[in-house]
């Protein structure tokens, strides 16, 4: 399959299924779930080629899983990252390490006053190791890494997430629990 289609075609499909269905006149259900008939049938009417197998490849190969399909193929959504308000029903974790956030530094002086907040996503996204939080921060220049006292915060009373592709979530993250 080629890598060049495969890319494009998932990242159409994180615009469609995380934060503008409406592009395609796609409807999601209240657990971001698209019937995957009908977003064959709207992408190729919008043309954006998508089949079966293209869909599928898509699926299995996406370098972070963003995609699941839901036991009988029938719907799918994305895992995470959304911007439009839905229900993932996400189970609730205890996290027992610290947890790390890649950012830049342009960012720093307002995380400081008001910690992590989710912006324009459902969730502030955290990561497990400090390897996927370079390649989180690298997307918006030279990453600086912050370590959250994710356990500390547990303690608290902060609830934390697992998305299904491995993606720690939470609502916010107040600066005393950041490690600059
Ligand atoms: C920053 C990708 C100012 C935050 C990645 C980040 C991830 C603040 C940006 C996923 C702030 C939001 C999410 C505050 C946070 N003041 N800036 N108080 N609080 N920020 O894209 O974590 O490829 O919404 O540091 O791999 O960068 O899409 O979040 O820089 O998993 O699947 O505001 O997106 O995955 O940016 O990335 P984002 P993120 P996908």
């Amino acid at each position: 399959m080629n890598e060049k289609i495969t890319k494009d075609t998932s990242k159409f499909l994180s615009l469609v299924l995380r934060h503008a269905p409406e592009k395609i006149d796609l409807t999601l259900d209240e657990n971001g779930w698209a019937n995957v008939d009908e977003l064959i049938t709207q992408c190729n009417k919008f043309h954006k080629k998508l089949d079966y197998a293209l869909l599928d490849y898509v699926v299995e190969n996406n370098d972070k899983k963003r995609f699941a399909f839901n036991e009988d193929k029938t719907k799918i959504r994305a895992s995470q990252g959304h911007s439009i308000s839905i229900e993932l029903e996400l189970k609730e974790v205890e996290p027992i390490h610290f947890l790390y956030h890649g950012t830049v530094y342009k960012f720093i002086q307002a995380i400081r006053k008001e910690g992590l907040q989710k912006m324009s996503r459902q969730h502030v996204h955290l990561s497990q190791d400090r390897e996927t939080a370079i390649k989180v921060g690298s997307r918006r220049g030279k990453p600086v890494i912050l370590s959250i006292n994710a356990p500390k915060m547990y303690q608290d009373g902060f609830k934390f997430y697992i998305s299904e592709n491995g993606v720690w979530l939470t609502n916010e993250v107040p600066a005393a629990y950041i490690e600059f």
